[in-house]
């Protein structure tokens, strides 16, 4: 951890007000839960091709649920780690403060943020593609493989965004909001090639924020971002907080 940059780091936080933080697979890799195109990717032994896109669910359903059931299953053993606790806390700790993820597996959401904005939706929703119902779906492992709708009998799809669907668009324009007007921006655990959310940070930038990476590997972003901890996320926002704590109590008692 490089404590200078923690420092400064903590020093811009501390009189910021509208923060923002953009999530990947990254920040759940701690609770044990697979990254996309890491080691162990979950695209390893499958293809994203084959996988998360509606030609292959069009193709072959119960293939795509069953790798569906699989990761809610990884999923449902998994707890949040301090990266999401940490987030969880900021929700409070800044006049304005925006948690966006393209995570699917609800970890900010079970460590307390609020209302995180899910740019790729949520692997414990299903969705009727024909009424557009959706419904939260928790059962682990699922009782019927494909799932289908209890009111109209159509197999019923997860909700989320595939490769090659649009991004919901008011979600999608919130999310380009709410970066295009915080001081700083987090960018955490994501491999940052997956457009539009990947398109997120550099409007941020454009609009003066201050860029934070953490990331245990460069990114197609390392090279415009203002810090780079090249870090496992837990670890580095637990720390951070710490100094920003220490920060703002200090600054209490000069106050006093
Ligand atoms: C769309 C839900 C319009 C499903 C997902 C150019 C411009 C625009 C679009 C495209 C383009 N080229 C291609 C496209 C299309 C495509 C795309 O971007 N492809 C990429 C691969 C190039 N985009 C789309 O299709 C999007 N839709 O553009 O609509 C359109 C319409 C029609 C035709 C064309 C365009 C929809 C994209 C959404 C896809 N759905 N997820 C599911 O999960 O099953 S994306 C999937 O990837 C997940 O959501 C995931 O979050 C996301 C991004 O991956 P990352 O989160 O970054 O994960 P990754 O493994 O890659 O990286 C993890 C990082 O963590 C690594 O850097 C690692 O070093 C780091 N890390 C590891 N351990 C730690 C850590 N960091 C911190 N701490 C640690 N401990």
């Amino acid at each position: 951890m490089n404590e200078d940059a923690l420092d400064e780091l903590a020093g811009v936080l501390v009189s910021a007000t509208r923060v923002a933080v953009l999530t990947g697979a990254g920040i759940s890799a701690e609770s044990g839960i697979p990254t996309f195109r890491g080691a162990q990717g979950l695209w390893k032994r499958f293809r994203a091709e084959e996988l998360a896109t509606p030609e292959a669910f069009d193709r072959d359903p119960r293939l795509v649920w069953e790798w569906y059931d699989w990761r809610r299953r990884l999923i449902a053993e998994a707890v949040p780690n301090e990266g999401h606790k940490t987030l969880a806390v900021w929700q409070k700790a800044f006049p304005s403060f925006s948690l966006i993820t393209q995570n699917i597996d609800g970890l900010h959401g079970l460590a307390g943020s609020a209302d995180p904005i899910e740019l790729h939706g949520n692997i414990w929703k299903t969705r009727c593609p024909f009424e557009g119902t959706v419904r939260e779906n928790r059962e682990v492992p699922l009782s019927e493989l494909p799932p289908r709708c209890p009111d109209c009998g159509r197999l019923l799809r997860p909700h989320v965004v595939w490769f090659g669907e649009s991004l919901d668009s008011r979600i999608l324009d919130e999310a380009f909001r709410r970066c295009s007007s915080c001081q700083v921006l987090f960018v955490v655990g994501t491999s940052a090639v997956v457009h539009p959310a990947a398109a997120l940070p550099q409007a941020a930038a454009e609009a003066g924020a201050v860029i934070v990476e953490v990331n245990p590997e460069p990114t197609p972003l390392s090279r415009t971002a203002d810090f780079c901890f090249r870090e496992p996320s837990g670890r580095m926002l637990s720390r951070l907080d710490r100094r920003l704590e220490a920060r703002r109590r200090s600054s209490a008692r000069r106050t006093r």
